[in-house]
């Protein structure tokens, strides 16, 4: 069982924003969005716990966010150096460049090509998942096939351990939250197992639930499965 951190208060409309800029670096969250979580899991492998967490309601938005802090509107965003980036993709990349710790990219040249590859692929893959859910449920497991398929056979391409690289890394981070999800949803509305028939993504799956850094950010359950409904078409 993961060590429960304590979460700082969800801000909302009614919050006054933080001392913005004042040279506090800040991860702009919210604790039921996937890309954000795969920041806030790396920003805690690394342990970076200087960078303060900021969970924000998205369905009762502060004002100040948009206008101050990030214009898209969107989380994950990180308020580092005087300016805030976002894209969560972007920004695993960032604290892989920016901060210390224990590293989630390789340097080694084969590895560094299958990240790029399996990082390109996350977008394929959250579409796919995503619009399946909207299917009729004969129709789930054709759909899904492909992707689940594909990350199935390159889940064991390197020694060293159950994950995409061999080791941790943020190709994991990158899937790992949105397995997470479809993983609950699938057989409640789909009455579909996504890892039937795949078990080194079911493997996959245990195995980063299990790492520290991830398991704290690991959202309700129960929470997930009522949020996803409105990506049903039941
Ligand atoms: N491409 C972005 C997607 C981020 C995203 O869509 N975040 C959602 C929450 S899970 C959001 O902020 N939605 C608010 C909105 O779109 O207004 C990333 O990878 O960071």
């Amino acid at each position: 069982m993961a060590a429960v951190d304590a979460i700082p208060p969800v801000l909302n409309s009614k919050s006054e924003p933080p001392p913005l800029f004042d040279g506090t670096t800040r991860l702009y969250i919210n604790l039921a969005c996937p890309y954000a979580q795969r920041v806030w899991a790396a920003r805690n492998y690394k342990g970076l716990t200087d960078i303060q967490i900021v969970p924000i309601d998205l369905l009762d938005r502060p004002t100040w966010y948009k206008e101050k802090v990030y214009p898209p509107n969107k989380v994950p965003s990180l308020e580092h150096d005087g300016k805030v980036t976002g894209e969560s993709l972007d920004l695993l990349t960032y604290l892989e460049t920016n901060f210390g710790g224990p590293k989630l990219l390789p340097t080694d040249t084969v590895k560094k090509e299958a990240a790029e590859e399996l990082l390109k692929y996350t977008d394929t893959f959250t579409t796919a998942g995503f619009s399946t859910l909207k299917k009729p449920q004969a129709e789930v497991p054709e759909a899904l096939a492909p992707t689940l398929d594909h990350l199935e056979n390159v889940l064991g391409k390197f020694d060293g351990g159950p994950f995409f690289l061999g080791e941790f890394s943020s190709v994991d981070l990158a899937y790992a939250p949105f397995f997470e999800r479809f993983q609950i949803v699938y057989p409640i509305y789909k009455n579909y197992d996504i890892t039937i028939g795949r078990p080194k993504l079911l493997k996959w799956i245990q195995e980063v639930q299990k790492i520290d850094a991830y398991a704290k950010t690991i959202a309700d359950p129960e929470e997930v499965a009522v949020l996803y409904k409105r990506f049903t078409a039941n």
